[in-house]
């Protein structure tokens, strides 16, 4: 049955790792009834972490889709993974998801990674949510929390509740509910193992000031936003619960503000209020700009697809899971209504694809569904071409998104198939790993046959190398990891490909002027950039700017992958009768080989940004390390009993930093390493290759 637009919720889940994403979510699901009882992150029974690496490590690796119904709304949820090797997953749902809640650890605070997935989200000017968990923790602080969040992530946030106490249950003030400071009641969680109530109580005395005070800074907050409230303030009326709210509502889809949320996911308090915020705060696929893209035969024409079941269908792939059975491809549908038994046009591919199954996606299971309209999410199996980024769209009224950019990988390791016999699988499975995986890469050396696989860092190596041996049977030698080296070109070159021929006995003939430069603030490896208004035919430059884009995803001079490179095309000249597409794809790829081999070659290497949090009688052990390291030093902040250091350093100089700076701190320290950029790799590692 057709769901009302409105009545959609697309939200992910993000957060720095362990905050209790995963937990939250289990909880979640257990509220709306979807399980009969939460299951447990500690005994590897979430639905959400149904992978077996997921079970065994505790940890979430990749992103997990569920859906379930709250107050007669339609929830898509999406739960991420909180380790930075896999910031891939939280990249491609933050690129789909209308709404996100950011989950924090009261006792952590804003940790590195709840600043980075706060970026993407900036990025994506996805509205959000905060969740301040852990509430039972011994040291919790959620003011504490609240300032840092305010301070680090430069955002306006707006407490909606208050603890009432803080801390584990054998504490005199333990953490025991919250106040809801909307409705001015204090909301106690009972449960037994088959439902859960919430109970709306008075406010305790002693916390009545204080919940007092914030409701007042909260309403003078969003008097910014309503002139209504502003007047019911000026005059010392009563301000309706359903007028803060919808200010409230309005504000956040509108990127001003963020509501603050607190509580225990593992313990099942305040979560209620959080599928409830969802709702009220969040937006519907509605309540979101229309999605932009271009016409697929004339980029520079923009077209736009309003959330809406009754125009053309389009939508975008942003997961591919690979099965025995074919792929599942999970989609975002943004216009139209796709049925079962349909078929679709990939534009990018300018591919027909056949939609012959529709799936809702449930973690690890799926139902079969007929169709899906704006708004929804779905799972459709058995198409051939599609993977992550492309879209899809109607036929009949082609139109293009924007892809996903993911980062770029930063290890490589050498691996070996232990008999040649399995090499051929060896690569079959590789190849599979790669459609999965947008941020993992393959390569065979042509002359050694040696394979080399790239990926995120040594754990997400580590992972898919379990996998082959897990769930595939290989037996593989692995090597150390190693740096992922990176080339950009040295300087800007003007250059004229050419193809002068004759194929087949037919004269082909093409001329093509293109520029090749650095270009530092690339958004993707390779930019390509049209710069010829209409001199020549839009087949021509269409067929061009193919064959520059696909060699742009090949390697540079030694082989390894290009960035930081802008391709612009400026000319060329047509001949009367022997010009066609493929004499355009000749010479762009002529033109594409010489500006590389004119522009120069500069090496680079990954730089990765750390943040060290050591206790202070460590710092200057850690810091003389950090700078032998060849580490610069951002800076240091002072938190609570522990120092926190920032710095960048390239990873090369990392190998085993963790654990170096575990005994350098008797285990006291802690730290979070993530790719920060590419910089110019030391000379000798550039003549070691000459
Ligand atoms: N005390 C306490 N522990 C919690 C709470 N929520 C989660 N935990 C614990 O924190 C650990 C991490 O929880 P997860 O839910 O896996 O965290 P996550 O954010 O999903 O972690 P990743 O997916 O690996 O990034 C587990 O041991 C949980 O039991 C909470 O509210 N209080
Ligand atoms: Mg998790």
């Amino acid at each position: 049955m057709p769901r009302d637009i409105r009545s959609i919720r697309n939200i992910g889940i993000v957060a720095h790792i362990d905050a209790g994403k995963t937990t939250l979510t289990e909880r979640m699901l257990f509220y709306a009834h979807l399980i009969h009882r939460p299951g447990s992150v500690d005994e590897g029974t979430t639905v959400t972490d149904y992978d077996p690496e997921e079970q065994e490590r505790g940890i979430t690796i990749q992103a997990a889709c569920v859906t379930f119904d709250w107050r007669g709304y339609h929830i898509n949820l999406i739960d991420t993974p909180g380790h930075v090797d896999f910031t891939a997953e939280v990249e491609r749902s933050l690129r789909v998801l209308d709404g996100a809640v950011v989950v924090f650890s009261a006792r952590e605070g804003v940790e590195a990674q709840s600043e980075t997935v706060w970026r993407q989200a900036d990025r994506y000017h996805v509205p959000r949510i905060a969740f301040i968990n852990k509430m039972d923790r011994e040291g919790a602080d959620y003011y504490g929390t609240l300032e840092e969040i305010e301070k680090r992530l430069e955002c306006r946030p707006i407490p909606v509740n208050l603890p009432i106490g803080s801390g584990p249950a054998h504490f005199d003030n333990a953490f025991c509910g919250i106040i809801d400071l909307i409705s001015m009641k204090a909301l106690r969680f009972v449960e037994d193992k088959q439902s859960a109530q919430v109970i709306a109580e008075e406010i305790p005395p002693e916390y009545l000031d204080d919940a007092r005070m914030w409701r007042h800074q909260m309403l003078d907050q969003l008097s910014l936003y309503s002139d209504r409230l502003t007047e019911l303030l000026l005059t010392e009326e009563e301000v309706p619960e359903e007028l803060i709210r919808s200010v409230l509502r309005q504000a956040t889809i509108g990127n001003m503000v963020v509501p603050v949320l607190c509580g225990t996911a593992l313990h099942g308090i305040g979560v209620q209020p959080v599928l409830d915020a969802v709702v009220d705060y969040l937006p519907s696929p509605a309540d979101i700009p229309p999605v932009e893209g271009v016409d697929p035969e004339n980029p520079k024409k923009k077209l736009i697809r309003k959330p809406d079941p009754k125009e053309p269908f389009c939508g975008l792939v942003f997961k591919v899971q690979a099965d025995r059975y074919g792929d599942l491809d999970y989609v975002r549908v943004y216009s139209g209504r796709l049925t079962a038994n349909s078929r679709v046009l990939n534009p990018g591919k300018n591919k027909k694809e056949n939609v012959p199954q529709l799936w809702r996606i449930q973690a690890d299971r799926r139902q079969q569904i007929q169709a899906v309209e704006a708004g929804d999410i779905v799972g459709i199996m058995g198409m051939r071409h599609s993977v992550t980024g492309d879209t899809l769209c109607d036929p009949k009224h082609p139109i293009l998104l924007e892809s996903i950019v993911f980062p770029q990988t930063v290890i490589d390791v050498a691996i070996e198939p232990e008999t040649t016999a399995e090499r051929k699988k060896l690569i079959d499975v590789l190849e599979l790993m790669k459609r999965q995986d947008p941020t993992f890469r393959y390569k065979e050396h042509e002359e050694t046959g040696q394979i080399i696989i790239s990926g995120m860092g040594e754990l997400h190596l580590e992972i898919i190398t379990h996998r082959l041996v897990r769930e595939y049977n290989l037996k593989v030698r692995v090597q150390k990891p190693r740096v992922s080296y990176r080339e950009t070109v040295e300087k800007a070159v003007e250059v004229t490909g050419v193809c002068h021929r004759i194929v087949a006995g037919q004269p082909l003939w093409a001329e093509l002027v293109i520029r090749m430069e650095p270009f530092p603030q690339a958004p993707k490896p390779v930019v390509v950039t049209v710069e010829c208004g209409d001199a020549l035919p839009p087949p021509f430059l269409k067929a061009a700017l193919e064959v520059l884009e696909q060699q742009g995803e090949g390697g540079g001079t030694f082989g390894f992958p290009l960035m930081q490179v802008r391709v612009a095309v400026l000319g060329g000249r047509v001949h009367e009768t022997e010009s066609n597409e493929l004499a355009f794809r000749l010479a762009a790829a002529d033109a594409f080989d010489k500006a590389l081999r004119e522009a120069g070659v500069v090496l680079l290497e990954p730089i990765m940004r750390l943040e060290v949090t050591v206790p202070e009688e460590y710092v200057g052990d850690v810091l003389s390390d950090l700078q032998q390291r060849r580490a610069e030093i951002v800076r240091t902040t002072v938190r609570g009993k522990n120092t926190v250091i920032e710095a960048r350093a390239p990873l090369a100089n990392l190998f085993g930093y963790s654990n170096a700076m575990r005994s350098l701190s008797q285990g006291r320290a802690s730290c979070s390493i993530e790719p920060h950029s590419y910089g110019p790799a030391p000379a000798e590692v550039l003549e070691s290759l000459l």
